[in-house]
This record gives structure tokens, C-alpha cells and sequence, in this order.
């Protein structure tokens, strides 16, 4: 089963322009209790390299793009997020890493609870422990 879970928005377009809409229950599989944005990421910078004990997340590059990786401790898998219609669901338990950030990028992340340092896990080999036994 694949690790990259896309959620497409759909777009709501008139002679105006677009809109997007994300609801809970509906395009989100969780109640939103938080919601972060990621923007100005400097040239060559990475993020990420954690997974989460046990947050959920949906991101969605909102404008830009960068390139996800998620791992599961078994397998890595990697997407673009390119457009604002395609969001990923990334569950807890999944290493996440973002990397080749457009410098336009706007990665807006919405979660189902809110910010704890206490659910990172920072460390790989934790990680590898926590997912393999
Ligand atoms: C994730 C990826 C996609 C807060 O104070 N509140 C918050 O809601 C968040 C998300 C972060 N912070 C603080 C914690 C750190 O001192 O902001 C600082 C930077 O966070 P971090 O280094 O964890 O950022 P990223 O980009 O590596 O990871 C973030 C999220 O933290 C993470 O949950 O899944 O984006």
C-alpha cells in the first residue's frame, strides 16, 4: 500500500478566479485543531526529519511547490506537492522530510491537535525502534 495518500480539493472557479475550501469530515479525515503555514524557506534548506507519536496532518502547497518524502521505517516514498488541489495525509508514525522548496512556496499544514514537542520523534534510529518492534 502506498505511503502517499493525496487528498484532491476540488476547485471552485468562476470568471473571478479559484477558491479552495478544506472542512473537516469532508476533505479533512480529522477535526482541525491547528493549522501552520511554512513560507520565505531559504535556498537548499530541508525540513522536517521527524515523524509524530500521534499527530495527523494534511499539507497542501498552497502557492510553489516542494518535494515530500515519507517513510514508514519499511519503505520511503516521495511526492511534489505542486498545485493547490492536491493535498497528503500523513499519519502518525511517518517520517517526513521536505526538500527543493520554490521560493514561492507557501506549504500550509492543517493538524489534528495542537503543537506538543512531547509528540516528535526527532531521532531516526527512535523511529526505527518505534516502527519495527
Ligand atoms: C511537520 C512538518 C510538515 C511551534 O511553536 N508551533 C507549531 O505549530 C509548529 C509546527 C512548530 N512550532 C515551533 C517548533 C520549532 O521550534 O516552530 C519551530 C520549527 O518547527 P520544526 O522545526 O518542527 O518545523 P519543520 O518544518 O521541520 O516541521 C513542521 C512541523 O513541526 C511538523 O509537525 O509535520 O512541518
Amino acid at each position: 500500500m502506498s505511503l502517499i495518500k493525496i487528498i484532491n480539493f476540488p476547485t471552485i472557479g468562476d470568471e473571478r478566479g479559484s477558491l479552495i475550501a478544506m472542512e473537516a469530515k469532508d476533505q479533512i479525515p480529522f477535526n482541525i485543531k491547528r493549522v501552520y503555514f511554512i513560507f520565505d524557506t531559504q535556498k537548499n534548506v530541508s525540513r522536517g526529519f521527524h515523524a509524530h507519536k500521534d499527530h495527523q496532518q494534511v499539507a497542501v502547497c498552497v502557492s510553489g511547490k516542494c518535494r515530500m518524502t515519507l517513510d514508514d521505517g519499511k519503505k520511503s516514498e516521495e511526492v511534489w506537492l505542486d498545485s493547490p488541489n492536491k493535498g497528503i495525509f500523513i499519519d502518525k508514525h511517518i517520517w517526513r522530510e521536505m526538500h527543493d522548496f520554490s521560493d514561492d512556496c507557501v506549504l500550509l499544514v492543517l493538524a489534528n491537535e495542537n503543537y506538543s514537542e512531547s509528540d516528535y520523534i526527532r531521532s531516526y534510529d527512535q523511529f526505527l525502534k518505534i516502527t519495527n518492534q
